[in-house]
């Protein structure tokens, strides 16, 4: 294996065997451990000839799989012409040198599987600055401690495929070109950041905002593209695709629900079952959106045979990504797909509140207008309020930032009916203004004193 091949971890076109080492209690499906490897492999391009599982008690230190195992393992590359050998299992780079040297041929894990399909679909320069650090992070150790590996088999000497090293001082050089290269990037992911996060913090002081979550594939960017569609007869513009990992970065625009009322929506990237932890800690900042929205809208494939591990996937990952805050509200997507209802009911009675729907018949997008709407409103308050008709900051701020339902001018005074976010609220009273409360109003009953 020559270092380029190494570097070179894509697998777009290539002949592929699965491999997948079963362990108690790993929580794959028992039904088809691969189904999931094999979506992701045809993501990435690749082609899927033949696969082969082992049930361990637990994994061989040396090479995962059992030694006689790594033996079939390398017919079957021969039999099949096959160029690469991807594992469900996430293996040690030592481990992948073992086994990389019997069946001559290159060897990835479900990890750099996952980080080589970022890497193809990042569009966006954030994405692709991330991608880079997460690969230079998981992968760069790996070819070092696989040349170490080789450097001391071959006694240092170069000579051959597969036991053709960059020699220490080259390593050396690499090294100090690699931590270079991460600072840089990091300081240019700090950069979009900090941008992201004065967009985000902009946003939500002038919207309430909401942020479709969920596991790859279950069908965010087509409830984004039908909400908006259905609001304002635009197109929502979201790329959907019964692929996984089809969207790569957050978008978000402006859903107007109707009566005045509009929101922030945002489409983002989809989790998976034991998401690499570099690539978790890189894409926080695209779920930036996610961790400080008002509210999540969490989309489930209702239909898959493994939504109830991919529910509970998608809970871990929002808590580990800290997006502990915002209420989450479960949507029950692609019920056109259930041939019976049983699973439905399940998740319901689990679930008060989840909304049955389908993305692509629509069925259930009013119940989830309503719904956001209702959230939305929780977070905003009427009022009557009287001001000098001279106090024209703060008439230019509730023109702009409230919803005026009615005003009246009397003299020197207007009087103004407003509905206003009860963030705006605290803004208006912090800028100091001419205005007088005459009543406050929640869900249309009086509440606060009059006078005021
Ligand atoms: N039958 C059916 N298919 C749906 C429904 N919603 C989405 N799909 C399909 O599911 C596939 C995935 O949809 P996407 O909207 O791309 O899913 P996503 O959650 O955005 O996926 P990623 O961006 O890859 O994480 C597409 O082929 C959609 O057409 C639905 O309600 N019913
Ligand atoms: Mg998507």
């Amino acid at each position: 294996m020559t270092q380029m091949q190494r570097e070179e971890l894509t697998v777009q076109q290539e002949r592929a065997i699965l491999v997948v080492a079963l362990l108690p209690n790993d929580g794959s499906d028992p039904h088809d451990p691969l189904a999931e490897l094999r979506s992701l492999v045809d993501t990435a391009g690749a082609i899927c000839c033949d696969q082969l599982m082992q049930k361990l008690r637990k994994p061989n230190a040396k090479t995962f799989i059992g030694k006689g195992k790594v033996e079939e393992l390398k017919i079957m590359c021969d039999v099949h012409d096959a160029q690469v050998v991807i594992f469900d299992n996430d293996l040690s780079p030592s481990q992948i040198g073992n086994i990389e040297k019997v069946i001559e041929r290159k060897v990835l894990d479900r990890s750099e599987l996952i980080l080589d399909i970022f890497a193809t679909r990042a569009r966006t320069h954030e994405a692709r600055l991330q991608v880079e650090l997460a690969q230079l992070e998981y992968t760069y150790p790996r070819l070092r401690a696989m040349w170490d590996h080789l450097e001391r088999i071959a006694g240092g000497s170069p000579v051959g495929i597969g036991t053709r090293g960059p020699g220490e001082q080259q390593l050396e050089i690499d090294r100090r070109i690699v931590q270079r290269k991460k600072a840089q990037l990091k300081r240019e992911i700090k950069e979009v950041q900090g941008r992201k996060t004065r967009e985000v913090n902009a946003r939500n002081k002038d919207f309430y905002t909401v942020c479709l979550v969920g596991y790859t594939n279950a069908g965010k960017s087509t409830v984004f593209n039908a909400t908006i569609e259905s609001a304002s007869g635009q197109e929502g513009g979201a790329y959907a695709d019964d692929k996984l990992f089809a969207t790569l970065s957050t978008r978000t625009r402006k859903w107007d629900m109707g009566g005045g009322d509009a929101v922030m929506l945002s489409d983002t990237v989809g989790f998976v079952r034991n998401l690499p932890h570099h690539l978790v800690a890189s894409f926080k900042a695209t779920l930036e959106e996610a961790i400080h929205a008002d509210l999540l809208l969490v989309v489930l494939d209702v239909s898959h045979p493994r939504a109830q591990q991919q529910y509970r996937t998608v809970m871990d990952v929002l808590d580990d990504i800290g997006a502990t805050k915002p209420k989450r509200l479960l949507l029950l997507n692609k019920t056109d797909l259930l041939t019976h209802n049983a699973d439905l009911l399940v998740f319901q009675q689990e679930h008060p509140g989840s909304i049955p729907m389908s993305a692509k018949t629509q069925a259930g997008l009013d119940a989830v207008l309503d719904a956001v709407r209702s959230e939305a409103k929780g977070g905003t308050v009427e009022l009557e309020l009287q001001l000098a008709n001279t106090d024209g900051k703060a008439i230019h701020f509730l023109e702009n930032r409230a919803n005026v339902l009615e005003r009246t001018y009397e003299g020197n005074t207007v009087t103004m009916s407003i509905r206003i976010g009860k963030r705006q609220l605290d803004q208006f009273h912090a800028m100091g203004s001419t205005a007088v409360i005459l009543g406050e109003y929640d869900d249309g009953s009086p509440k606060g004193g009059w006078g005021r």
